[in-house]
């Protein structure tokens, strides 16, 4: 799906700012239809944000169920004869948009965009009411997962993962106009042969009967360096600039449509021409090993909860940078894509994450001592559960596949590894990720309980990705155990013959609490675990990767092992430096050179 853009043939408004919000605790407006008129007992609610921080209300911050928003939209009067499309860049978990009385979207999943044609309710120079409705239940068929239970005080929202549950309009909502005769969609895909480059591409036209394709590929100083016509075709680059780690080189592909000389629709992809591939224990990027340095994120903030943020985003690419890292996973969901374009832009490696978290019941059984129910069955996760996974990875791919920076697909997080149930749950998840992208490596999380040999996962993945917490969960304190335990593990993951990225390791730590002899929760004993995974890493070759849990601190649902969110961070969540944060410092920065 194109990102909205402004072009020779094209307008976008960015419909972002206050709208009108409330909850609707008992589910009653979709039967009233709150739609039809001005949100009654409404209040001014900031887009794009997660609603549940920015008021100072529990009601609001643990809502479970509707929360409606309203605002008032004027199509541009220049935009007659357009087609005018309206755009959620996310809406989380799931929503329901009317323009004026007239239902035009329906979507479920909270972190990949969803659009409509309006053209039919949208007269340009006026004004039209837009309503959403979006719902934050997560359910045994949603991705994540999770229960909602009646109780006397109101339903119950349980989830397994762990972070919280933020919800709204987290991305920008826009208004935007294409020529009726258009461009819909472009495929590419780049290679490398020495000094030469190329760039496979692939226009998708819509209207367009009779009307032509041209391409013309520029680089950043506006040069032509190549060009093609019609909807697909190879462009070859001389002397080609690579996009490569560290160094975000993109040309401009210029996509044009067509009649005779006239230009109907035009539309710019920024393109960065490289490779990937696994060879043996090497991930190669441009046929030369990359390692992974870096950590796994979240979209977390303090006020905003999953808002993207334009300042947040540079801050935190500026600290990675400090940091000497290279890459980070977009844990445990699609992020915005705005902070894609500039990893695009910047040179940062991605591994791109489905949002499929918290698939594993006998992990929060083992936490929580409780007996659970198998995590993939007619009761629990079953076949709706799986094809809500299957579409979210659709519009994951479909969305990224254009990144540069996106080199991996995680397509899920710490799930049941280990029973035959799973493997047939993921078996056609990794095959059609495969068929949708047969260009990227695909992979999932393991977690501990699938131990090697044990996951019966591995077998379809191409990299083997690990969250471990030897020092941490396991052998808390006892770092000299830690240290002899988990290079024995990594040792037997080696012998599979495939690239190791260790995708979380991290300790929860108090900025602050100092302690001379290093103890659990203080900074101390963060910089200590962290070298201690540091020497194990060096002595496997077939470590590729390190990315720390986490970059920053971040909310949590409540829990006796939460205090104030998770601790994690090697930045505490306002983004001050744990003393750990100079310790990655001095090793990336070195490695880099
Ligand atoms: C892992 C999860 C991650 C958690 C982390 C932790 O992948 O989401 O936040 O553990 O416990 O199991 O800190």
């Amino acid at each position: 799906m194109l990102r909205p853009q402004d072009s020779a043939t094209r307008e976008r408004r960015r419909l972002d700012g206050l709208w009108r919000f409330a909850i609707d605790p008992s589910g009653a407006g979709r039967e009233q239809g709150w739609w039809r008129r001005p949100l009654a007992d409404a209040r001014d609610v900031p887009v794009p944000a997660s609603y549940n921080d920015v008021f100072a209300d529990p009601a609001i911050r643990d809502h479970v169920g509707d929360a409606w928003y309203q605002t008032t939209v004027r199509v541009p009067r220049g935009w007659g004869g357009q087609r005018v499309v309206l755009r959620f860049d996310a809406a989380t978990h799931r929503a329901v948009v009317w323009v004026d009385d007239v239902e035009v979207a329906r979507h479920e999943g909270g972190y990949t965009p969803f659009e409509a044609d309006v053209t039919a309710h949208a007269r340009p120079g006026e004004e039209f009411r837009l309503t959403a409705v979006v719902d934050n239940r997560l359910t045994w068929e949603s991705v994540p997962p999770g229960i909602v239970e009646d109780t006397p005080a109101g339903p119950r929202q349980t989830y397994f993962h762990d972070f919280f549950n933020y919800a709204g309009l987290h991305r920008s909502v826009w208004l935007y106009s294409t020529p009726p005769a258009r461009i819909d969609d472009l495929t590419v895909v780049t290679g490398l042969r020495g000094t030469t480059g190329t760039v496979d591409y692939r226009v998708d036209v819509a209207g367009a009967d009779g009307l032509g394709v041209r391409v013309v590929l520029r680089d950043d100083d506006g040069t032509e360096v190549a060009s093609g016509s019609g909807t697909a075709g190879i462009l070859t680059v001389e002397d080609v600039h690579p996009w490569r780690p560290g160094e975000g080189h993109l040309y401009d592909l210029r996509v044009e449509l067509t009649d005779g000389t006239d230009v109907v629709d035009s539309y710019s992809l920024p393109v960065g021409i490289r490779t990937v591939e696994v060879r043996g224990t090497q991930f190669l990027v441009n046929g030369e090993p990359f390692r992974f340095r870096g950590f796994g994120k979240h979209e977390d903030a303090p006020f905003r909860g999953k808002g993207h943020d334009d300042v947040l985003m540079v801050h935190d690419f500026a600290l990675l940078d400090w940091c000497g890292a290279n890459s980070f996973r977009t844990s445990h969901y699609p992020y915005a894509e705005e902070v894609l374009d500039y990893a695009d832009r910047h040179g940062i490696v991605v591994i791109g994450e489905a949002a499929a978290v918290g698939q594993n019941l006998a992990l929060i059984g083992g936490i929580s001592g409780r007996q659970m129910a198998p995590t993939f069955s007619p009761e629990t996760i079953s076949a709706a559960g799986q094809e809500t996974h299957a579409q979210a990875i659709r519009e994951l791919v479909a969305r990224d596949r254009n990144h540069p920076s996106v080199v991996l697909w995680s397509i899920t997080n710490e799930p049941e590894a280990d029973t035959e149930a799973a493997e047939e749950y993921f078996r056609p998840l990794f095959e059609l990720t495969r068929e949708l992208d047969p260009t990227r490596p695909v992979g999932h999380v393991n977690v501990f309980l699938a131990r090697h040999g044990e996951d019966r996962l591995a077998q379809y993945a191409d990299v083997v990705m690990l969250n471990r917490y030897y020092g941490w969960y396991a052998f808390t304190g006892d770092l000299a155990t830690a240290e002899t335990v988990w290079q024995a593990e990594l040792e037997q993951w080696a012998t599979d013959g495939k690239p190791i990225i260790v995708t979380e390791y991290g300790a929860d730590t108090v900025a602050g609490l100092h302690s001379v002899v290093p103890e659990p929760w203080s900074e101390e004993y963060q910089v200590a675990y962290l070298e201690m995974n540091h020497r194990v890493f060096d002595r496997v070759d077939a470590v590729v990767g390190e990315h720390v849990w986490n970059f920053a601190d971040f909310a949590t649902k409540s829990g006796i092992t939460r205090v104030d969110g998770n601790k994690k961070g090697v930045f505490t969540r306002d983004r001050r430096p744990k003393a750990a944060a100079a310790v990655l410092r001095r090793r990336w920065r070195e490695a880099s050179g």
